[in-house]
This record gives structure tokens, sequence and C-alpha cells, in this order.
């Protein structure tokens, strides 16, 4: 592992050589070691998408046990938005430590979870009255989500949509739309969860975003029916069922129509929140305000935190008592949190993410003009996906979206893969990498697809 010796840059995390760098086969001895201690000591379910033994990450790249330096075009899956231990997180989170560790929200308060609080309320879309409440997982947020809604609505029935990803816990498996690996054996599920027709340009034959809306809300209307209905629930942009981006006017269309029929419009922004898009959060590119919205992942620099942010006089509906978890909204994360959206203000980050995403959209559509295995390239800013297809007939080709991951893998790309059809690569880099390194990164992903 090479440290150099210079200090931390303000938005790049440890001081680490900022190169891809080979020095042995992936995984590498050392790596190879975790991964058979692993597989006697962590249950068979907790899987992996590359089996290395991690020691340091920062900027844009991820260092392993053995030596070598992978380019990260994953960010832990959209969480390190402003780096790896990125330095106002760091120096946060440390003071915090010191001052003390815990004491539950709810059992006696502490002034970070106020200030995150605040923070959501500001930023999160629209200038109504707003209240917040903290969490861990980005699955424990949509839960309380439901919960909230439920409650302020005295109904009970839930839509999510097609391809939808909300979480592993009960409930949100039952939101989940993909069976395996997230569901199959796994229920039974909630009751009162229901499933609508998702807006799906790439596979919709057309359909704008006001009809394909027009299709859910009839279907919701007769299959579910708005006196039932509590909410429904849908990612701006889906992030595990595919990165795909719903056409233009799909998603005013239901905010307009759950405003209009007492049903509350929940936006899980737990993947498309906090720079990630080129915005605060994607439900801005559509003009959409949300009554709920959910977030996690990169609101903390890697922290665990979640938040559900939302109308007062919805979120207010609750008992005192009603809402919270031991460590839901922890000082460390709340500081951490804090030290976030404070880089990403003071480092440009979400312009950042734009020209990330003009950099990741041109090179790929580049490579689609010459390659028609590549059906579609979508996304906005820094989160942006290929979906992989057999030219001859569009059916989703899963297997080469394999082989160009893995060929990645070994040459020292961390690249994710997405999809109801597990036919989509995602590219989800933290705002502090170079554009010599994402560069580099694509370069090694087109070959693999000329392998292929
Ligand atoms: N909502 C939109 O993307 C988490 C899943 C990783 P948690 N996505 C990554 C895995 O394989 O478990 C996610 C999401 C959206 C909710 C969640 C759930 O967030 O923090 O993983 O619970």
């Amino acid at each position: 592992m090479t440290l150099v010796d210079t200090p931390a840059t303000t938005t790049g995390g440890p001081a680490l050589t900022q190169e891809r760098r080979l020095v042995t086969a992936i995984p590498g001895p050392r790596s190879q070691e975790l991964m058979a201690r692993k597989a006697q000591a962590v249950a068979a379910g907790v899987g992996h998408t590359l089996p290395i033994s991690v020691v340091a990450a920062g900027g844009g790249v991820v260092v392993d046990a053995d030596g070598n330096s992978l380019i990260d075009l994953g960010s832990g899956i959209a969480v390190t938005g402003v780096g790896n231990s990125a330095p106002r997180v760091v120096d946060a989170v440390a003071a915090q430590l010191n001052a003390f560790t815990h004491t539950c929200f709810t059992v006696s308060p502490y002034e970070g979870y106020v200030a995150v609080a605040e923070k959501l309320n500001e930023l999160t879309p629209g200038d109504h009255e707003k209240r917040s409440a903290l969490f861990n997982s980005g699955a424990e947020a949509v839960e309380n989500a439901i919960k909230i809604a439920r409650h302020y609505t005295k109904k009970q029935a839930v839509v999510a949509f097609d391809h939808a990803y909300h979480g592993r816990t009960n409930l949100t498996m039952g939101l989940t739309a993909k069976n395996i690996p997230y569901k199959s054996g796994f229920g039974p599920f909630a009751p009162e969860v229901y499933r609508a027709p998702l807006s799906y340009p790439f596979r919709d034959g057309g359909l704008d975003g006001r009809e394909a809306a027009a299709r859910a809300i009839l279907q919701i209307e007769k299959q579910v029916g708005v006196e039932n209905l509590a909410a429904i629930i849908i990612e701006p942009i889906q992030g595990e069922g595919g990165f795909i981006v719903p056409a233009q006017g799909f998603l005013a269309a239901l905010v307009e129509w759950a405003n209009a029929n007492g049903v509350v419009f929940i936006a899980d922004e737990v993947q498309t929140g906090f720079a990630r898009t080129g915005a605060w959060f994607a439900s801005e590119h559509e003009g959409i305000v949300p009554d709920v919205i959910v977030t996690a992942k990169g609101i903390a620099g890697g922290l665990p935190l979640s938040a559900v942010t939302g109308r007062a006089e919805i979120m207010d509906s609750a008992m005192a008592g009603g809402l919270g978890g031991t460590y839901a909204g922890s000082p460390l994360a709340c500081a951490a949190a804090l030290a976030t959206i404070e880089t990403y203000e003071a480092d440009g980050l979400i312009e950042r993410a734009k020209e990330i995403g003009s950099v990741l959209i041109g090179r790929l559509n580049a490579l689609r003009t010459a390659d028609p295995r590549i059906g579609d390239v979508r996304g906005r800013g820094a989160m942006v996906a290929i979906e992989l297809v057999d030219p001859a007939t569009g059916a989703p080709d899963a297997a080469l979206t394999n082989a160009v991951a893995k060929f990645a893998h070994a040459q020292g790309v961390i690249v994710l893969t997405c999809g109801t059809y597990g036919n989509v690569i995602r590219f989800l880099p933290p705002l502090t990498i170079s554009d010599e390194l994402l560069v580099e990164g694509l370069n090694v992903v087109a070959e693999g697809l000329k392998q292929a």
C-alpha cells in the first residue's frame, strides 16, 4: 500500500496515490485468505461483488491488503459521494467520539440530531413547513415513512412500482420487486402492498410520461382504490432495478393525482439523493415536491444514517414515542452528516456530479454508436448506466453484463451491475474522483465489451 506523505486534500480522503495499480492478480493472496476465513465465519447469504480485502480508500480509489489500488466506480453503492474518510467528516466524527458516543436521542437529546433535521428540512424540495426523523438504514427509514403515512391517512394500502427496490426488512422486501436474491423463500410478506407499472422508456413501446402515469393510476384505482390507499412510494430514478429514468411527466402526474386523492406521495431518494444526480435530490429534475422524502446512503459520508422528511402535518401525526430507535440519529452519524453536507456545499460537488455525468454520458454514448449490444445509456449526473441487450431481439443480456463486470474487476475497476434482468452496468463514482481515473475506468469497461 502506498500512502504518500502529503496531507489529506479537502475533497480526497486519506492521501492515497490516485492510480490504478495491480501488483497481484485480483484477488491476491491476502484477499483470498480473507475470503477463506469469510466462508467459514460469515453466513453464505451475505455475498460480495468483488472478493478483496480492503485496507484503505479515498478520492477515487480503493486499496486492498495485497497492495492493489482499484478505481472506485461504485462508492459502496452510492454512499461515499464526498469520498472515503473525507477530511471534514473525519474531524467532525473524531471530535464527537471524544465528547460522547451515545445517549439515545429519545432519552436525552443532543444538538447534532436537531441540526441535521433543520438541514434536511431546508434542502429537500418545497418551501412548506417540514419535520424530519432520523434512523439508521434506508430500509428502516422506508418502513417509518410508511408507518407515518398510514397513521396520518388512517388508511393501510401502499403501492410500489415494478422494478422497485426499497430494502431487505419484511415490509421493504414486500415493496421490493425482484424475487431472486431479495425475496425468494423469505416470506410471507407484509399485507396491503400492491404493485403498479412503471414508466420504463427503453421497454415501454413509446408510452410518454403522462400515458404511463395514466396506465398506473387506472390500475391503482381499479385494483386498490384511493379510499384504501395510504401512500405510493417510488424512486425518482430506480437504483437496483436498473437506473430507470421514467419518461418526463410521469412523476409529476403521479404527484398531482396523489395530492388530489388524499394519498401520501413518498419519494425514496436513498440512492438518488445528496448531490449524486447533479441536484440535491433527483425530484428537483422533474420539478416535483414529494409529501415525504426518504434519504440515507450519501447523507453521512459512510456512517449509517437515514431520514424521513415531510410535510409537518403528516410527520407530526404520530404520537410521541411512536417513532424512534436506540441508535436512530446517532451523535456520530449526525456529526458526519453535518460535515458531509458542508463538504458537498463548500467543494461544489453538485456541479462536480454534473461534470462527471457529462464525461460518463459522452463516453458511453460514443461506445453505443459503435456497439449495438449497448441498448441504452441513461441516468443523471454521477448516476449513469448502460443496458446490455441482444442486438437482434433487444432481449436482456445478463451473461455479457457479468462478463464485462468480471473483466473490469480483474483489471482493478470496481463496477456494479443491477437491473431486474441483471443486464445493467451502473456507474456511481465518488464525486471526488479525477477525470483521469474516471476515463481510465471507462476504458477498461470498453475493453471488457470488446473482449466479451
Ligand atoms: N431504497 C432506493 O437503493 C439500498 C442495496 C444493497 P439500506 N440499495 C442498496 C443491498 O444489496 O442490500 C436502498 C435503495 C433504495 C432503500 C434502500 C435500502 O437501504 O440502507 O440498504 O437499508
